[in-house]
């Protein structure tokens, strides 16, 4: 990197050249006002504070908008600078009406606590208003320009009234103005809600006036750059942090770093963190910056609980560990599974498949990647030999071009997103592959709006279209992969006007994004559920594979294929080997040679036969075949298909475990339920989409007697004769533990997670971690061609169930709701389900928007408002999983794909009826 020399106030340094002055005082520890700019934001200019001086230059430079040069003499803080900005910064108060009390009260600089404050000097109307205190950028620079008063009149302005938001308040009385509430929306975050309201009552302010229908992501980017107090989250008012923790986000696969205050053992601030590898540098979504006040809800778990004829009791851990390993004793060996938790930490799932296989000596473990990127690590694997996301998040901004088919990206990975736009603003091209119109459509350079369930078709005809008109990347496909004949010749049948009818998507646009994706590289490829989760599930995967190959944009930075991860840690829960046929780090249980390797380290004998997955268990319950469930973090009474069947079958359980933080739908169901901490009351790690592995670190105490996974299971496997095997101090032993047993972890500790994430493959102690897969060569050899044919859904409309139900989720709720609808501002924003449908479709229906109808299958009917909208095409309507009054997997049906056995999530047959209000 390029450096230069400069001396700023008389002392030299060496500054990254490119830095602008303010930046580059910043990174050496000088401090210069400013009020408009933030380092997230591009530098305007507006307030004038961040003037200095520059040897030889006759007038007083920007700092934030001068660049550093080599040889540069830079003053900061000279008396006629202070002069200048004390002048400014008395004009910016005077001119918004800024409140000045508590900027010059005499006890500045010892303002930690308002509440204090107030009780000492009840006449400080300034402090009472404002809800920043000690942190309030206006009152550093007063401080700093040594101001004393307001030599000019405050202008007369009316009193603006405080809105409240969800989550947060604006008060526009203490805003000044600065611009950087308008501007990260814009810039940032690509959102665009926020706008200045200017009016010749130098009334300024902040448009829109409310933000709920103004299509705000609540993403509090504004709360979190504005200088003052004019926007503030309302959980972090007048409080103090006494400590401050950085974590990883406990909601989706992202895995954004945050750094979580706490007083009292109450969340007091949420701010994303911006340390080397934090894969979100800062930003947040709704969920993570509000939305982990879940952990206080007065409805956790406190005690073990065990069922009675009167409801559930609660009863010392003690009691309940004695139940259960009596249970427990009759199926080893025989009738037992386990659905393991991907909202877990690895060292858990670890410990849940070892608990399986060494104390229950089964293999039948499994969760909820079942039910989402089975297919991906399937088909992955064949194609390539690893089953994960090829590429970083960080790399996506620097793509040519980014074809997302079947993620909606904003909604389910916020964060992500800001890296295809910014990839967009940076020239990128932009493909959309979804049937529903979601918000990345509109910054889409094409989008293919197919119906649901034909991608393999799509993605055929694009491969076509590649191969015919010459774009194909011969030395990569000759080098590196195998399989490419036979593929090619399976193309040559495949006619396009076939994949138009089949797809509905235009020819013209088909080949428009083919030519994209191909010509414009490096291109990546981002996808999620709509690819996975439908009976040709894999099939799909292995499409993408193979257009990734054809184009040679595999194994190179910002190329690849990345299948975004859901849960927090589904990612880690694969990798310990939570699944019925692998061990962990991918290795097959029938391998003898693996099996040795784990039998010695465990000293046991390992079962060889593969177990069963999440949806075969529950067949299995209703044969007789699994009598006796412990089910860890999972709610598959709302989250599995056909949920009245799964219903059915818990029910017809011996002996059924739950260990949650919360009274489950699917805990409701057990003859004990355990109370879990949750990710913000343990320690451990969390491995996030891209591969990296991220530290989880307490910051609350967890409520009543509940107990971090880890230690519960190994208590009950103590209790149940292993002691030796499952006796460990804390997490990083049992990472350890990991590490000398999985080679792709082999180089990881904690000690290294300390100073910063790594990611997998990681083998050894110095291996500095993995950004992108597949760059020396695939890792099974040869990249794979897999001839692939299209397969309709197995389950096609009719005449008595014309539309298509797809399910998928929201922004503003995770899954089964658990955790979100314990949060009321999120539940404000979404209090109920909804059933999207197209306005032709309400009207040949006779439904209005917001009016009740009845969906059924063939399986089931549940009943919700009908929203009308043009999110959903003709002929298919959405609905989510989150609201449990709406249990939507009723409807849903356990069709599954044959290879990874997923069922068909994505298309489900069904009629609807309008009903009256319910
Ligand atoms: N807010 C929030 N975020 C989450 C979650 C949550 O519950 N809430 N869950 C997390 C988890 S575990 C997961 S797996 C991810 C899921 O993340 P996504 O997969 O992005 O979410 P979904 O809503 O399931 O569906 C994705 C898209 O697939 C489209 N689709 C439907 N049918 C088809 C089809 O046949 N073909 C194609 N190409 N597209 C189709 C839908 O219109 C939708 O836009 O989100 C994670 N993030
Ligand atoms: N119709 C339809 N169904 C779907 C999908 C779909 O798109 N459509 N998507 C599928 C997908 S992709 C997924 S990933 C699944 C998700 O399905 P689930 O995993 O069943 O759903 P969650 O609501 O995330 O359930 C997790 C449970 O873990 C608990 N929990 C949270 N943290 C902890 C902890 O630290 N310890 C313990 N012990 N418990 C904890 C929560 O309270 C909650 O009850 O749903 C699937 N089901
Ligand atoms: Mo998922």
């Amino acid at each position: 990197m390029k450096k230069v020399s400069v001396s700023i106030d008389g002392r030299e340094y060496i500054i990254p050249a490119g830095k602008n002055i303010k930046e580059a005082a910043e990174e050496v520890g000088i401090y210069i006002p400013g009020l408009c700019h933030h380092r997230d934001l591009i530098p305007v200019g507006m307030c004038r504070l961040c003037i200095v001086e520059v040897e030889g230059l006759r007038e007083f430079p920007l700092a934030c908008m001068t660049p550093v040069e080599e040889g540069m003499i830079i003053r900061t803080k000279t008396d006629t600078l202070q002069q200048m900005r004390r002048h400014t910064m008395e004009l910016i108060l005077s001119l918004t009406n800024h409140p000045v009390t508590c900027l010059f009260c005499s006890r500045r600089d010892e303002c930690r606590d308002l509440r204090e404050c107030m009780r000492k000097v009840p006449e400080v109307v300034g402090c009472r208003y404002c809800p920043k205190g000690g942190e309030c950028e206006i009152q550093e620079i007063v401080g700093y320009l040594g101001m004393t008063e307001l030599r000019y009149a405050p202008m007369s302005g009316t009193m603006k009234p405080v809105v409240r938001e969800p989550f947060f308040d604006r008060n526009y009385n203490l805003c000044v103005l600065c611009g950087r509430c308008v501007r990260v929306c814009h810039e940032v975050r690509g959102q665009g809600v926020l706008n200045y309201r200017i009016s010749h009552h130098r009334d300024h302010t902040i448009e829109p006036l409310s933000l709920k229908d103004a299509g705000c992501a609540f993403c509090g980017a504004c709360v979190d750059v504005c200088p003052t107090g004019a926007l503030y989250a309302r959980f972090e008012k007048w409080l103090k942090p006494e400590r401050t923790v950085t974590t990883t986000c406990p909601f989706c696969g992202v895995g954004c770093q945050i750094d979580v205050g706490v007083s009292e053992n109450r969340i007091v601030r949420v701010r994303g963190n911006r340390s080397p590898g934090s894969p979100n540098n800062g930003q947040l979504c709704v969920k993570g910056r509000f939305g982990l006040t879940f952990a206080e809800s007065p409805e956790r778990l406190k005690t073990p609980l065990v069922r009675t004829d009167d409801g559930f009791k609660p009863v010392s851990w003690d009691e309940a560990f004695k139940i259960i390993t009596e249970a427990l004793h009759k199926h080893r060996e025989r009738s037992f599974g386990m659905l393991a938790s991907a909202r877990c930490t690895n060292e858990e799932n670890y410990l849940a498949q070892k608990f399986t296989r060494l104390v229950m000596k089964s293999n039948n473990i499994d969760h909820c990647a079942r039910l989402c990127h089975a297919p991906t690590v399937a088909g992955l694997r064949k194609a390539f030999g690893s089953g994960a996301m090829t590429n970083s998040i960080a790399e996506l901004a620097y793509s040519g071009c980014i074809f997302v088919i079947g993620s909606n990206t904003t909604e389910q990975h916020p964060v992500i997103a800001l890296k295809i736009k910014e990839a967009k603003r940076r020239g990128g091209k932009i493909i959309v592959a979804d049937p529903r119109k979601i918000e990345l459509t509109a910054i889409a350079d094409v989008w293919l709006r197919h119906n649901p369930g034909t991608d393999v078709a799509l993605i055929l005809g694009m491969c076509k279209v590649i191969v015919d008109e010459g774009l194909i990347d011969k030395s990569f496909i000759e080098e590196r992969c195998e399989g490419f004949e036979d593929f090619a010749s399976s193309l040559e049948k495949l006619s396009l006007e076939e994949v138009e009818t089949l797809t509905g998507v235009d020819i013209d646009d088909l080949k428009s994004a083919a030519r994209m994706y191909a010509t414009r590289r490096p291109s990546s490829i981002v996808y999620a559920m709509g690819i996975t989760q439908h009976a040709n599930g894999t099939e799909n995967v292995l499409a993408l594979a193979n257009l990734s190959m054809l184009t040679g944009n595999i194994g190179k930075p910002s190329a690849g294929i990345n299948p975004l991860r859901g849960q927090n840690n589904v990612q880690g829960s694969c990798d310990m080997g939570a699944l019925p046929d692998l061990l962990p780090g991918y290795k097959s249980i029938k391998d003898p040679e693996v099996r040795r390797l784990f039998e010695k380290a465990w000293g046991c004998r390992l079962p060889e036969e593969p177990g069963l997955t999440v949806t075969e268990m529950f067949h299995a319950i209703d044969d007789g075949r699994i009598r006796a469930m412990y089910i860890i973090g999972e709610n598959p009474v709302l989250s599995d298909p056909d949920a009245g069947q799964v219903v059915e079958s818990l029910k017809k359980l011996e002996f059924l475990v739950v260990q949650d933080i919360f009274l489950s739908e699917t805990a409701r169901l057990a003859h004990v339920v355990l109370p879990a901490a949750s990710a913000l009351e343990k320690e451990g790690t969390f491995t996030n989409t891209e591969r990296k592995v991220l530290r989880v670190r307490k910051a609350l105490e967890p409520p009543g007697d509940a107990l971090p996974d880890w230690e519960i299971i190994c208590k009950i496997a103590r209790r149940m004769g292993y002691g030796e095997q499952f006796s460990y101090k804390d997490p990083e032993e049992v990472m350890k533990e990991i590490a000398s047993l999985t080679k792709i972890y082999g180089g990881i500790s904690y000690d290294r997670l300390e100073k910063q994430p790594l990611q997998w493959p990681c083998p050894e102690p110095d291996h500095p971690g993995t950004p992108y897969l597949h760059g020396d060569g695939f890792m099974r050899g040869k990249g794979k061609f897999h001839v692939l044919q299209f397969r309709p859904s197995p389950e096609r409309p009719d005449r008595e169930y014309p539309y298509i139900l797809t399910t998928g989720r929201i922004l503003f709720h995770y899954h089964t709701g658990t955790m979100t609808r314990k949060v009321p501002d999120l539940n404000y924003l979404r209090p109920e389900e909804w059933v999207e449908m197209n306005l032709l479709d309400a009207q040949e229906l006779g439904v209005t928007d917001g009016s009740w109808v009845e969906v059924s299958s063939r399986r089931g009917r549940v009943r919700a408002k009908a929203k009308v909208t043009e999110r959903s095409p003709r002929g298919v309507v959405f609905m989510t999983f989150h609201f449990s009054e709406t249990p939507t997997n009723n409807l849903t049906g356990a069709l599954l794909d044959p290879v990874a056995r997923i069922p068909e999530l994505k298309v489900c047959p069904v009629k609807i009826q309008p009903i009256r209000e319910v």
